[in-house]
């Protein structure tokens, strides 16, 4: 008789795929795992033959991608690492808890370092290598929420005394306190990368790995197997700034670049992916973009559990629950897990039949559990030839219990009540009483414990503390500086060029001097021809870690497109973001690197502050150093491109970075002092601003420099022409017959300068004698006057403080004129000092695609429009009178009814 034959196509299915595993285990223990994948992927390739259609995934099981057999022994004390976890958890804890009981409101986050101290206590214990003077160490973001976990391991380390963990968020404390997250402006010795800003330290730890290998390829560095490290939240990943450049990395095989990503499942409000898997949504965008991406889902007591699933009934259910039900595992008792889980299939209730409810539920996951995470960490440290990514999956407020572990509350938990910290206590054993546990004390235990002295050890045996911010670069001397920039003093004599064409030049300049050529990093993001820097491709190269692979189609031009190894350039292409990614990257080197790098990042002004402008107040909190440069800036300045364009307003925006200190210059002289000066003042004083240059591509003549100037061009004012004869004594022009002198002060920035120079020679034909001013910096103007005005409120009895504009001008006479290629509100915001009212010409306002004559005709701050309101200016003062002024804008040509500029 034969065997029972089987009963349904079911069964039959099920018989088959048995052979087909069994058949596949002997290969594998035969042939290893590298015949195991020759084998399937012939599979795949005989199957699609056939016309099977295999459905893409680039997503593997949900399941751990390091297979137990493979994870190497754990080099640590389990039992004193945990030991030292806990105290860290706790101290972290309590200092939430205690900022919001000594003041409501002060806030701080709990739940987040909650759910990733394990992914930093393997690091800190086994990984994390501190720089010293004769090694470099690894570069590491720390995610910004976790700040209370590496201030209390700090403490927990004897470096960060009690009391300033009392005064977390509490920086104005007598003794100073606690950023709440990472900022290297406030924590100069401590934090090196400010990360808060969700996408921002994922996007720079990309381009910071980038620039460790051009550093290394350019020979300025030494080679290092330094890594930057960054951690980053699941949330954090809908941010374009988190994904949008990490095809670079794999592109460019940073394996020098680690990400780990704690996939806690929650964000601020709820689940990340309620409805999906974040992790494989990662997985497959990772994977996809080429990176190496190490999943870390379950802890080892899932082990055995995976080794029973013969049939993969258990990574089938594993993968098909979705994140918001596995965040319900997480609040739930062991029960339901067992009912919703398990239950699922009865071989999956039978294969845990022997655990209890409380053994279900404390079944660790994988970012909780130290082999696993070293496990990952390792292979992450040891991989070559692409980035690697550690998704690993934690609860979020883990071990905090019913206060909010898992709950969508849980990311603005910061409060405990009594029984809450007892638990949470309890659960961790930390040795504080009963009677103290209110209060939430900070616990560190003796010097001499066996946790203190273990956790010293592996620092020292990491070569020191981290995070710690260490400035080794040694000054520039800057000895040679003035040569470069001598020539530019003299005038075009004759020849019209822009600013743009001016600063190329310099660029070019300096990139041959002997000190700084070296360190010069020209950025630019795929605008290079825009500025006309093409001739810089040959003359420095583009950086390119292989080289250059092609014959370049214009290699018998002069200026062919040169890639090169140890090329200077930086060639972004088109990306804003990682452009002055970069920029942070290499304006920080002194301190990251001990490298004076001065990077120049030269973009369309338009794409600058209102695009990146939070990349640009990171800069500042990082203490970058080096030049933006708005290309083809100016609303009128720029024509034909339009509303899109035209830049009118980025002078406005980078007022209000503290650091950074903006220019309009007019002409190549005041480039060169601005640009001269910032070299030193940041490389050689070793101050820690940067600098904004607007960029014009109108051509005219360049001035020599006139004497005495250099000053008033720092801070922001100096007269550049005296005026003519026209007001003398009163001598009566076309204004009228009133026998007085008719004064005006003009002052105009970048190309709109000349638009006044030329209203001074029209305003002489109305018997206005003007002197003109070029204002090179509006905002340094207003940064002084407030500077004045604020020391003179709070000395009352001492000589009061004459702000810089008003020392300039509060000896002339006449009405005060100001226009600019940029909003109004700059020179409004001199007004104040002024000794009369100013009145403010500017471009308000969408752009036009028009020509240039047109647009300033249209937004009304060319010469016939400053002639206009200086006449104004001058009958309201009662000096001529409205039929004066009525004729002149007939004369000039102005129709009084155009539509008003500001709002059309
Ligand atoms: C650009 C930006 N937007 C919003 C926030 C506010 N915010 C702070 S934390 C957070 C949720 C973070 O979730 P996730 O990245 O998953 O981190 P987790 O705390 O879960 O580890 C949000 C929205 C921010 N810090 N930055
Ligand atoms: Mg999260």
């Amino acid at each position: 008789m034969r065997n029972a034959a089987p009963k349904d196509a079911a069964e039959l299915e099920a018989l088959e795929t048995r052979e087909w595993l069994d058949s596949l285990d002997y290969v594998l223990e035969s042939g290893g795992p590298a015949r195991v994948t020759r084998l399937l992927r012939d599979l795949a390739t005989h199957a699609r033959q056939q016309g099977v259609k295999q459905p893409f995934t680039a997503n593997t099981p949900y399941i751990n991608s390091i297979p137990t057999a493979e994870q190497p022994p754990f080099p640590g004390s389990r039992e004193i690492e945990r030991r030292i976890k806990s105290l860290v958890r706790w101290n972290a804890l309590a200092m939430v808890v205690k900022a919001n009981k000594a003041e409501e409101g002060i806030g701080g986050h709990i739940s987040t370092y909650a759910s990733a101290a394990t992914l930093y206590e393997v690091g800190f214990n086994h990984f994390f290598k501190a720089k010293g003077d004769d090694h470099d160490g690894d570069i590491i973001y720390f995610q910004g929420h976790a700040a209370p976990g590496i201030y209390a391991r700090a403490f927990v380390e004897g470096r960060l005394p009690a009391e300033k963990l009392e005064n977390f968020r509490r920086e104005l404390k007598p003794g100073g306190g606690l950023s709440s997250y990472p900022h290297p402006w406030l924590m100069p010795e401590f934090w090196e990368f400010p990360t808060v800003s969700m996408g921002l330290g994922p996007i720079c730890s990309i381009y910071q790995a980038r620039f460790m290998r051009y550093l290394e390829d350019r020979g300025l560095k030494k080679r290092s197997d330094s890594k930057v490290w960054a951690f980053l939240g699941d949330g954090e990943t809908d941010e374009p700034e988190t994904l949008g450049a990490i095809t670079l990395a794999s592109r460019e095989k940073l394996d020098n670049l680690i990400f780990v990503i704690n996939c806690n499942l929650q964000r601020l409000d709820g689940p990340v992916r309620g409805n999906g898997q974040i992790i494989q949504e990662l997985e497959a965008l990772f994977r996809g973009a080429g990176w190496n991406v190490l999943k870390v889902i379950w802890g080892s007591e899932w082990d055995t559990l995976l080794e029973k699933d013969h049939e993969g009934l258990l990574v089938k259910r594993m993968g098909e629950v979705v994140d918001g039900e596995y965040q319900k595992y997480a609040v739930e008792t062991g029960a339901y897990v067992r009912q919703h889980f398990w239950g699922a299939h009865p071989k999956l209730l039978e294969m845990v039949g022997h655990l209890s409810d409380e053994q279900l539920k404390k079944l660790t996951l994988g970012g909780h559990d130290p082999v696993k995470v070293y496990t990952a960490y390792k292979a992450a440290v040891e991989h070559t030839g692409q980035p690697t990514v550690i998704l690993a999956r934690t609860i979020k407020g883990y071990g905090i219990g019913e206060a909010g572990e898992g709950k969508n509350i849980t990311h603005q938990q910061k409060k405990l009540n009594e029984d809450e910290l007892k638990a949470f206590r309890t659960r961790f054993g930390i040795p504080i009483g009963d009677d103290e546990i209110a209060k939430a004390p900070f616990y560190r235990p003796a010097e001499s414990s066996p946790e203190v002295t273990y956790m010293l050890e592996r620092r020292r045996q990491l070569k020191g503390f981290v995070p710690a911010r260490i400035v080794q670069a040694e000054p520039l001397k800057c000895d040679s500086l003035s040569e470069v920039f001598a020539e530019f003093a003299k005038g075009s004599e004759g020849r019209k060029a822009s600013t743009t064409m001016v600063f190329v030049r310099m660029l070019a300049r300096m990139l041959k001097d002997k000190e700084i050529g070296e360190l010069v990093v020209p950025i630019v993001p795929d605008e290079a021809r825009t500025f006309g820097m093409e001739a810089l491709f040959r003359q420095v190269g583009i950086y390119s870690h292989v080289g250059q692979l092609y014959e370049p189609v214009d290699m018998d031009t002069l200026l062919y497109y040169k890639e090169a190894k140890e090329g200077q350039i930086l060639e972004e292409g088109i990306t804003e973001a990682g452009s002055i990614s970069s920029f942070i990257a290499a304006g920080t080197a002194y301190a990251t690197h001990g490298i004076n790098t001065i990077p120049f990042f030269i973009y369309y002004s338009m794409f600058g502050m209102q695009r990146v402008g939070d990349l640009v107040w990171a800069a500042a909190d990082t203490r970058t150093r080096g030049f933006l440069l708005g290309g083809t800036a100016g609303r009128t300045t720029l024509s034909g491109e339009g509303l899109q364009h035209q830049d009118g307003h980025s002078h406005l925006l980078s007022l209000a970075v503290p650091t950074l200190l903006s220019y309009d210059p007019a002409y190549a002289y005041e480039i060169a002092v601005i640009v001269e000066e910032g070299i030193r003042r940041m490389y050689k004083n070793g101050e820690s601003v940067f600098y904004y240059l607007t960029l014009m591509n109108e051509n005219y003549e360049m001035p020599a420099m006139p004497e005495g100037a250099r000053e008033g061009i720092l801070k922001g004012l100096y007269r550049l022409r005296q005026a003519g004869k026209a007001g003398e004594a009163g001598k009566s022009g076309k204004a009228g017959a009133k026998k007085e002198a008719l004064r005006a002060q003009l002052l105009g920035s970048g190309a709109i300068l000349n638009e006044v120079v030329k209203a001074q020679q029209m305003l002489e034909s109305y018997g206005v004698a003007a002197d003109v001013w070029s204002v090179t910096s509006w905002q340094e103007l207003y940064r002084d006057g407030h500077a004045a005005e604020r020391w003179n409120r709070l000395h009352p009895t001492e000589q009061p403080r004459v702000p810089y504009v008003t020392q300039c001008l509060g000896g002339t006479d006449g009405v005060i004129v100001a226009a600019s290629d940029y909003v109004k509100a700059l020179p409004d915001a001199i007004d104040r000092w002024m000794p009369r009212r100013l009145t403010s010409l500017g471009t308000d306002g969408f752009g036009r695609s028009e020509g240039r004559a047109s647009l300033r005709d249209f937004f009304e701050v060319d010469a016939k429009f400053i002639t206009a309101a200086t006449l104004s200016a001058l009958q309201q003062d009662g000096k001529v009178d409205g039929a004066t002024v009525q004729k002149a804008i007939e004369d000039l040509g102005i129709n009084p009814e155009k539509s008003n500029p500001a709002v059309s």
